[in-house]
């Protein structure tokens, strides 16, 4: 739902020249195989991935990904949280499908949003949610501040979701995942030019698309070295060539997260 707002809103907002998307081809790796049917990539669960979150409104009806990072804390996007109360969301655990019934649904007692969030392509777009339940359920880490060489341009990162399989396409009910490489700061302003801000966000993707995250995926993990390192946030449709998905840049929002965490 968000997730759709962001991106219709998104592609109005972004100017990007032929010249420009020309020249992100150029920076970015080559996808090594065609796309698999997340957009491209496989099927795989919670029991593989432990601390994949599903937010949902109170009918369980998922609209965003979120990540575990403590018993009672989950990182999502704040562009997933605007215009939701504590009431209006749960979060679910250890639930693979989204048609499933199984898992733990959790309450949330807290809603958290960077206060410094205004829109997703101006950045800032983290939020921690506090739980009513524990989920019992093994934890990601997440980077520390300091760990900002996570982001070398080419270095797998490894994206999750029960989004779109296609842009404008359906959800997939099944939890997805796909490997991207990090492109560049460079090549990514070059894809998105002011809108990209190089302190909050990084990007990934292949040069020629195909592999995405997209609508519904928000919120959920940029997993590298299988450390939380990135947020699904914003991109310029889905899996389109020179387009690379636009990830928060989570060093730049460890501390933060941390007294979060803590509280
Ligand atoms: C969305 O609407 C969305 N391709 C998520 C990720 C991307 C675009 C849109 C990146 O939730």
């Amino acid at each position: 739902m968000f997730g759709l707002t962001r991106a219709r809103k998104t592609a109005a907002t972004v100017v990007a020249t032929a010249a420009a998307a020309a020249s992100a081809l150029l920076a970015s790796p080559t996808a090594s195989a065609a796309p698999q049917p997340i957009v491209g990539g496989t099927t795989t669960t919670t029991t593989a991935y432990p601390f994949m979150m599903q937010i949902t409104d109170a009918s369980q009806n998922q609209f965003c990904g979120g990540t575990l990072v403590a018993p009672t804390k989950v990182v999502t996007a704040a562009h997933c949280m605007v215009g939701e109360t504590t009431g209006s969301v749960r979060v679910i655990g250890g639930r693979t499908y989204l048609n499933g019934t199984n898992g733990t649904v959790s309450r949330v007692s807290k809603i958290w949003i960077n206060p410094d969030y205004t829109d997703a392509t101006n950045g800032d777009d983290v939020a921690v949610l506090t739980l009513s339940t524990s989920m019992p359920y093994t934890t990601a880490k997440y980077v520390t501040s300091s760990q900002t060489s996570v982001y070398a341009a080419g270095t797998t990162a490894r994206i999750l979701g029960w989004g779109t399989t296609a842009e404008n396409g359906g959800s997939s009910n099944q939890l997805r995942t796909a490997t991207v490489p990090v492109v560049s700061d460079s090549g990514c302003r070059s894809s998105y030019g002011s809108d990209f801000v190089q302190s909050d966000m990084v990007c990934a993707g292949y040069t020629s698309g195909g592999v995405d995250t997209c609508q519904g995926d928000s919120g959920g993990p940029l997993l590298i070295g299988g450390v939380l390192a990135g947020i699904t946030s914003w991109g310029e449709g889905c899996a389109e060539a020179g387009y690379p998905g636009v990830y928060t840049r989570l060093t730049t929002f460890s501390d933060l997260v941390t007294a979060q965490v803590g509280s």
